[in-house]
């Protein structure tokens, strides 16, 4: 039988015959019984040493069955790893990206979610062309890419939702038809039960009921996390329960909350169909929450639940096994025989073995391909070589080696280049060119795509310099941002604002003020005091088109926001070699202020978080303008930090506020001068300025550099180039000791070879290792200040030329 599962199943079995109804129900049933079996095998495969790690969907098919029943094409899916079933029933995925996945086959087109890159039970779609550009989402079924931490899909998820909410409420979106259809999209979420203890589902939850977006959330319940009990997860062990109080009340606020027993095919179908009509007709987020599953093989191939299952639990899931009381229903129900019902199981089993025997073939014909190759050019290599022997017995032990991988590829060929370093025959060459080809093509396999690499690349959007009319106006730093919002708002109705007070009063430093009233709630909006969510409310409406700008109040409270960042957005495009974009801007504000948690600098702590964003840190307003103007034009994901005490300083309004945009990865060099180089960023080129007078009347003259750009960091090199002519470097941050600061050393020193100009030790000046103090002397005693940088510039000059200085 073949298993093309990507026709569209019933939405609803009310109005058929039996016979169709028949059909349908066996439909599910075979669904079900090839996932399950695709779960068995699974598990055997990575038994046996084929692969790593399994981790699979067996003891929640039928629940997921019925949600795929009520998914339409343009719904989103925002989940995790048990939810195999749900992408089979949907044609999502199918058996055999299942075990390609679980093989680790590293192409797109046999691993469409990862190309290899995610372990097993991580799905995705793919919601781009091969050029970056978006596909029709609203003629395909969606699914976000998921992510191993638990409840990470939750922030995502209510952006997801929220874009159809922005779709149906604001008629300007109507004409971009690839994202929505008068916002009729549901985005389905799913989640463990044991998850539901993370703070995010939480946040999730309570940012859903106020948005009121049809967002549909089920728990997949089956009351362990992996072998933690319920009673230590949930309060009452029940979250259904413990939620009522989001219950819908009278006034139409709230969740619709439903609950059901994961085994009971018809309840299952009847819930799901009312739950999601109400969701997507009336944009009410809906829980749906599924009890009483199993776990028939345990979490995951890591270790055995007879460990922490009593017996009576295991026989309860025997009994209640969802395959096991769907079969029992359909004969009490007269829907099938035993045989009809066999005859399909037997058919699961072999076509899910097919499939495997399939897939593994793929995997490893392509490696035999290679080795086969490369044995040949080893051997050539070996004929002409003092290392013969040596190389003959790698070839021997490469052929031998079962079900080699590429890793003993490249060990063999390393080591024969190694052996023969001092040969130089053709067919070392031969074999020496052969690496670097193979090298490229791993690159691509294993390490490409950081970034989606399109047109729109934030590195390829054209220069356009500010320009100044003789009269410009002086205005605060903060009027300059705005003027650049307003116009981005102007002009592309998809660009939408939100955060802690962003909405009435247009942010507390006044970067939105008055926009909301002239733009509308819908576009300028409030949020809650909830970081990670804020975070996930910008992928996921990215995710779907939009050019969300989300903004978090102070950069002391990014941490909230972090994981969101680090797991879902950054990793977005290399987790699903650019399946997959979220060009999401997070805007934010940091650098001296007072106290501990208003004046941190952490940027070393997310400069190694968030490979795969861009980070920008604009010394005054008039830059960050620039830059919001070019990544609003690119399709890559920023974080942008403002510096706090710019908003009230005159800048001169540029004539072209909403055009003019700044390249990303270009330092600017500030003053010009021929001592030594002074290297920083953000706030700390005004303390920099100030020394820089005094050290002149010292007669030393300083070339100040501000980096503007720390990732991409100075992609041409300009801060070694500055070196050529002053054979000195001062690095200099507000970060901890060893941050951002080491960073730009490594970046300027190894990647740019700056060492080689350097006539005196390059040194880093930064805040101690402490949190600041609170208070212009706490400020002063635990960042730098102009004198340190003055005294520890004259320290460098002492060292090279004790005699002058
Ligand atoms: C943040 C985080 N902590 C811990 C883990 C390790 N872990 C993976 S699955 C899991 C249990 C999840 O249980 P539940 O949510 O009930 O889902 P189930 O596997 O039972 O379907 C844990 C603790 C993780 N992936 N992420
Ligand atoms: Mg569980």
């Amino acid at each position: 039988m073949s298993s093309n599962n990507k026709e569209q199943l019933a939405p609803s079995t009310g109005h058929l015959s039996f016979e169709d109804f028949k059909q349908v129900v066996l439909t599910d049933y075979r669904i079900a019984n090839e996932s399950r079996q695709a779960s068995l095998l699974g598990r055997k495969e990575v038994l046996t040493g084929k692969a790593k790690f399994g981790i699979f969907g067996d003891g929640k098919e039928v629940a997921q069955i019925a949600m795929a029943k009520v998914f339409r094409d343009g719904d989103f899916r925002s989940g995790y790893y048990r939810d195999q079933t749900f992408m089979f029933a949907t044609g999502m995925s199918n058996v055999k990206e299942f075990f390609a996945q679980l093989y680790a086959l590293p192409n797109v087109e046999a691993e469409p979610c990862s190309a290899g890159r995610s372990m097993n039970g991580h799905f995705g779609t793919r919601s781009l062309n091969d050029d970056g550009t978006w596909k029709n989402l609203t003629a395909m079924k969606n699914s976000s890419a998921d992510i191993s931490p638990t409840a990470g899909q939750m922030p995502r998820l209510v952006g997801l939702a929220q874009a159809s909410k922005l779709y149906r409420n604001n008629a300007e979106l109507s004409v971009f038809e690839n994202f929505s259809i008068n916002g009729n999209e549901v985005a389905f979420g799913t989640i463990g039960n044991a998850s539901t203890s993370e703070g995010h589902f939480f946040e999730a939850i309570n940012a859903a009921g106020v948005l009121q977006i049809p967002m549909a959330i089920s728990v997949w319940d089956d009351g362990y996390g992996i072998s933690v009990h319920a009673k230590y997860q949930t309060t009452k062990e029940n979250i259904s329960e413990i939620l009522k109080g989001f219950q819908r009340d009278d006034h139409g606020n709230g969740f619709e909350i439903f609950r059901v027993k994961g085994w009971d095919y018809a309840a299952l179908c009847e819930t799901y169909e009312k739950a999601i009509k109400i969701c997507r007709e009336e944009h009410v987020p809906v829980f749906i929450h599924v009890q009483e599953l199993t776990q028939p093989q345990g979490h995951s191939t890591s270790g055995s639940h007879e460990r922490y299952k009593s017996k009576e639990r295991l026989d309860w899931e025997a009994e209640f096994d969802c395959i096991k009381q769907m079969r029992e229903w359909m004969l009490k129900s007269a829907i099938a025989t035993e045989s009809e019902l066999d005859a399909i199981e037997q058919e699961a089993k072999k076509y899910v073995r097919a499939c495997q025997k399939e897939v593994w073939e793929a995997f490893n014909q392509p490696i035999k391909q290679e080795i086969a190759e490369v044995s040949v050019m080893l051997e050539q290599l070996a004929a002409s070589s003092a290392a013969s022997a040596e190389i003959i017995n790698l070839v021997t032990n490469l052929r031998s080696t079962v079900d080699a991988i590429r890793k003993d590829i490249l060990v063999a060929v390393r080591k024969s280049l190694r052996l023969t370093r001092h040969e130089n025959s053709d067919a070392r060459r031969n074999l020496q060119i052969w690496l670097n080809q193979y090298n490229n093509e791993n690159y691509d396999r294993y390490n490409s795509y950081l970034f989606t690499d399109t047109e729109s690349s934030a590195l390829n959007i054209p220069e356009i310099k500010a320009q100044y009319s003789e009269d410009a106006k002086m205005l605060d730093g903060r009027e300059i941002v705005q003027a650049c919002f307003d116009a981005a708002f102007a002009s592309d109705p998809r660009v939408v604002a939100f955060g802690e007070d962003v909405g009435k009063i247009g942010d507390v430093n006044q970067g939105f003020a008055g926009l909301q009233e002239k733009y509308g709630e819908i576009r300028i909006s409030d949020t809650g005091i909830r970081e990670a969510t804020i975070i996930g409310q910008g992928i996921g409406l990215a995710m779907r088109g939009l050019r969300p700008i989300a903004e978090i109040q102070y950069l002391d409270y990014l941490l909230y926001g972090l994981q969101t960042l680090s797991d879902d957005l950054a990793s977005l495009s290399y987790r699903t070699k650019a399946g997959q974009k979220a060009p999401l801007i997070v805007r934010t504000r940091g650098h001296r202020l007072e106290g501990i948690w208003h004046s941190g600098s952490p940027i070393g702590m997310i400069l190694h978080a968030l490979r795969g964003m861009h980070v920008l840190v604009p010394r005054n307003m008039t830059q960050a303008a620039g830059f919001y103007n070019t990544l609003l034009k690119a399709d890559e994901p920023a974080l942008v930090i403002e510096c706090l005490n710019g908003y009230r300083l005159k800048e001169a309004l540029p004539d072209n506020i909403g055009e003019f945009t700044l390249p990303l990865g270009r330092p600017e060099i500030l003053r010009e001068g021929n001592d030594i180089t002074l290297v920083t960023y953000g706030s700390c080129i005004r303390i920099a300025e100030e020394a820089i007078l005094e050290l002149e009347q010292m007669g030393i003259s300083v070339e100040l550099i501000d980096v503007q750009s720390l990732l991409p960091f100075d992609i041409h090199h300009i801060i070694s180039d500055s070196l050529k002519k002053t054979n000195k470097v001062l690095f200099f941050d507000e970060d901890v000791p060893g941050g951002a600061t080491s960073y730009m050393m490594q970046q300027v020193l190894e990647v740019q070879n700056g060492y080689y100009y350097l006539d005196a030790a390059p040194r880093t000046l930064t805040a101690k290792a402490h949190r600041p103090a609170y208070g212009t002397d706490g400020d002063y005693f635990s960042k730098p200040s102009a004198d340190d940088v003055v005294e520890c510039i004259y320290e460098m000059m002492n060292e090279t030329n004790p005699s002058k200085y």
